[in-house]
């Protein structure tokens, strides 16, 4: 995997159920985002033969090379060496994150999942690139989700972070959209760090428009909110 510098402000990860993606392709849908300024996609479908995750994978970094972001595969090592991907995004439940980083190097990205302090300081000392930090809000696209920690949930975690010698990026998820991101990056932020970005799946999956979702998005993230 070739080293690449990173901007994690508005994280798209991609989610393929009919019902968000309204019939559309989401190789196209990711295109379109990726025009609008999408910074770093995440593949994650956790249905898919492996056979079709490869070839959607595959189709979705000529995408991203093309825009020179970077793809994370979700869960699947085997699906990110087939193609080349740049990282990898892992959950608690997933591949340990040395192994990972054994088998994927030095180069590679490797975000994992983290909803509490504790969390996030082992995967920071362990040797994450990044975490993505939630569940933020409710969120219908993911219904499993064992805890919805809210900014002040998000604050604890950046501001442990902090305080810590491993240099990590973080990204929140979880029922962010254009009339909250503004509130969610002021409302989130520690004393000594801020969130990296934002991670969005149906703001910009499931938006008539993914380019203008993800410009507006993009925008928003950039610019001072107008309540503070
Ligand atoms: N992990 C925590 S919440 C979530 C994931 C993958 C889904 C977020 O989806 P949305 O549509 O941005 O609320
Ligand atoms: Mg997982």
């Amino acid at each position: 995997m070739r080293k690449m510098s990173v901007d994690y402000s508005l994280y798209l990860v991609t989610d393929s159920a009919e019902t968000l993606l309204r019939g559309r392709d989401l190789v196209e849908v990711v295109k379109a985002a990726v025009k609008g300024g999408v910074t770093i996609v995440q593949f994650r479908d956790k249905t898919g033969e492996t056979g079709e995750l490869v070839r959607v994978a595959k189709a979705l970094h000529a995408v991203t090379k093309q825009y020179n972001i970077p793809l994370i595969v979700n869960d699947r090592i085997d699906v990110a060496l087939a193609v080349g991907a740049e990282g990898v995004h892992l959950g608690q439940d997933d591949i340990d994150l040395q192994i990972a980083r054994k088998l994927l190097g030095d180069n590679a990205i490797i975000g994992v999942s983290v909803s509490s302090v504790d969390e996030a300081v082992r995967a920071a000392k362990g040797g994450a690139n990044y975490v993505g930090i939630g569940t933020l809000f409710a969120t219908s696209t993911k219904v499993d989700t064992k805890s919805v920690i809210g900014t002040a949930g998000v604050k604890k975690v950046l501001g442990a972070l902090s305080a810590m010698d491993e240099k990590v990026s973080a990204v929140a998820i979880g029922g962010v959209n254009l009339s909250n991101v503004q509130r969610v990056i002021y409302q989130s932020k520690a004393s000594f760090k801020a969130l990296d970005g934002i991670a969005v799946v149906s703001a910009i999956i499931a938006a008539p428009d993914p380019t203008k979702a993800a410009k507006e998005l993009k925008g928003l993230t950039r610019q001072p909110p107008a309540f503070a």
